[in-house]
């Protein structure tokens, strides 16, 4: 079964009547119409974040909180499509909040959230698992890439976890969901799955659409470049946001190049090119500049350049981080005053969803 054809009229982030994400300082949304376009965007609990996460998607998420309405949220219940160990998970649940306001997300402007605390993700997934075609994921490359040979034993969630992502977005009338380029295709379903059950029930949600950048959508792993940089591969292939400086040293030193000597941006290069768009990203210089800067130098001096500009950067994250770690209090209290805010929202959208199906 094809996707559906883009119905002409959509709901319109200015026109519907969705509450607007009410300051940080209220309790409850109002019902104003949006001002700013709505962004959400999630991150799984599952491991230790790395430099990639940061570069694709983190790092634009602070850089524009001024531009948008912003929801983020830590996706615990994703995590859980592979298996966990439940003390891990709650710390990691914890220690991804912490390391998101330690990279810059400010509780002022944004609402940062763990997605179990709002029980309407569940709900509303069962109701879009029931609209949606199994074509449909059977086309989601990043499952045939998780499953591998193991699909006969990888749970089912693994297989759904789209659905879930998508009602993730349009529980919140979510216009932007600004992610690395794994996350396209899961975007599109979410957007194709709003499209259909607009068609068949009635406006109902936003169309949303991915936000991906051109230049760091896809950091590689350091041991091999051919593969996206993932939490879930070894030590070796990521540098983590808590990587102390002797840890980033080596893993620099070790990360994969080849046997060239020039340093220049050539996408046939794997390794080198991966480690320059890092040391672009962090050093915000132009190619052409970076190219200048390392002409006639060698492997070696680029390389402790590139672990000095990202020790300099992970050691702002890193003392902010074991200050908001050292206070889990006031931690669960900004994740809670957060989901507190936001319940309306995703209420009032499932009320919607329910009354349109039929379900009493
Ligand atoms: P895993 O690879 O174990 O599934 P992950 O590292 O992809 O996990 P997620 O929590 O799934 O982490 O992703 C959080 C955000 O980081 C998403 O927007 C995702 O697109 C982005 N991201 C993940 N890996 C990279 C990467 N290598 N380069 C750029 N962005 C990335
Ligand atoms: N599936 C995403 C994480 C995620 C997400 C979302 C991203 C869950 N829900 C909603 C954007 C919007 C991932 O694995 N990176």
């Amino acid at each position: 079964m094809s996707a559906p054809t883009k119905q002409k009229k959509t709901v319109k982030a200015s026109e519907d009547a969705t509450p607007t994400l009410a300051p940080a300082n209220a309790t409850t949304a109002t019902a104003e119409p949006r001002k700013r376009e709505r962004v959400f965007s999630g991150i799984q609990p599952s491991g230790t974040p790395h430099i990639g996460n940061y570069l694709g998607a983190i790092r634009h998420w602070v850089a524009e909180q001024d531009a948008y309405d912003n929801i983020f949220c830590v996706v615990n219940l994703h995590a859980i499509t592979v298996p966990q160990d439940p003390d891990e998970l709650r710390v990691n649940t914890r220690r991804l909040a912490a390391m998101l306001f330690a990279c810059g997300i400010d509780p002022e402007r944004s609402a940062l959230f763990v997605q179990s605390q709002i029980a309407e993700h569940a709900e509303l997934t069962w109701i879009l698992d029931c609209m949606t075609p199994m074509g449909w994921l059977n086309r989601m490359t990043q499952f045939k890439t998780k499953a591998g040979d193991e699909r006969e034993t990888v749970s089912a969630g693994l297989f759904t976890y789209p659905v879930l992502m998508a009602a993730d977005i349009l529980l919140y009338q979510a216009d932007v969901v600004p992610v690395g380029d794994d996350q396209r295709q899961h975007v599109e379903l979410a957007r194709d799955i709003a499209n259909s059950f607009n068609h068949r029930f009635g406006e109902t949600f936003v169309e949303p659409r991915a936000l991906i950048r051109e230049v760091g959508a896809r950091i590689m792993a350091l041991d091999n470049p051919e593969r996206k940089m993932s939490k879930s591969d070894g030590e070796a292939s990521y540098i983590a946001l808590l990587d102390p400086p002797d840890v980033v040293r080596r893993k620099i030193a070790r990360a994969t190049t080849d046997s060239q000597r020039t340093i220049v941006f050539d996408e046939s290069r794997a390794g080198i090119f991966n480690l320059l768009t890092i040391y672009q990203l962090l050093s915000n210089q132009s190619r052409e500049q970076i190219e200048a800067e390392f002409a006639g130098k060698g492997y070696k001096e680029f390389k402790a350049a590139l672990a000095d500009i990202i020790i300099a950067t992970l050691e702002l994250i890193q003392r902010r981080y074991a200050e908001l770690a050292a206070d889990p209090a006031q931690l669960d209290a900004l994740l809670k005053q957060s989901a507190d805010r936001l319940r309306p929202l995703a209420e009032d959208t499932l009320r919607k969803v329910k009354d349109r199906v039929g379900i009493v």
